[in-house]
């Protein structure tokens, strides 16, 4: 098997999709840039390949997949030698299924939001409403970390999502220790794993270098 990953480093849903091929240890993938800054994207191959025209986008053979969370959870099912990231077990899976929709419908928005805003121009400060979002997205995740991780007593798929939108979110608005103990906590903790090393690290300094050259 030869997977392709259409990508860019710096975004967030692709290097949550790095860190589970990192968790997976799968070796054989083929990394194509797309570089969405200068509006790759909008080519005619990539809308053939993916009309919604987003990164990450996975082909396995002729199986085409986009949208992180969809991706992951394909990998997992299809790559992973047991279930533990992604575990069959229906209300673990639920609770994890919730984490992932989290991500889409709360975290990775607000992140989206504001980055686009900053990036292309529109502004060179995040705005009330663009805190209040964030704000909220980290308050949210607070409360749910009465658990160890982020869906249960071990990492899974929930916290290689998430903790790629949080970490990035971060660079946007400090996360306050005192008021997120939990949050802080857990973020340290997952940036002390392996696959957040490898997987997301890079690309983090990479928006770390966009944001600051387009905040300065
Ligand atoms: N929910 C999607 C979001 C993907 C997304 O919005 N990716 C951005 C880069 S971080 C993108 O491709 N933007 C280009 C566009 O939407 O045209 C996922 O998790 O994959």
């Amino acid at each position: 098997m030869v997977l392709t990953l259409y990508k860019l480093d710096a975004s967030p849903p692709v290097r949550a999709v790095y860190m589970t091929i990192e968790s997976l240890g799968i070796s054989d993938v083929e990394y194509i840039d797309v570089n969405v800054l200068e509006l790759d994207q909008l080519k005619e191959d990539f809308i053939k390949l993916n009309p919604q025209h987003t990164i990450p986008t996975l082909v396995d053979e002729d199986f085409i997949l986009w949208d992180s969370h969809a991706i992951m959870t394909y990998l997992i099912n299809t790559y992973g030698e047991n279930d533990s990231l992604y575990p069959l077990e229906p209300k673990r899976r639920a609770l994890i299924d919730q984490r992932l929709h989290f991500d889409s419908g709360i975290l990775f928005p607000a992140l989206r939001e504001a980055t686009g805003a900053i990036i292309y121009g529109e502004a060179t400060s995040l705005t009330p409403k663009m805190l209040d979002d964030i704000a909220k997205g980290y308050e949210f995740t607070e409360k749910f970390l009465t658990i160890p991780w982020l869906a249960g007593e071990d990492i899974t798929v929930a916290d290689l999502c998430c903790v790629a939108t949080i970490s990035t979110l971060k660079e946007l608005v400090a996360i306050d220790e005192d008021l997120y103990p939990q949050l802080t906590d857990w973020l340290k903790r997952c940036s002390d794993e392996d696959f957040y090393k490898k997987g997301n690290e890079p690309g983090l300094l990479q928006y770390r270098e966009l944001i600051t050259s387009k905040l300065s």
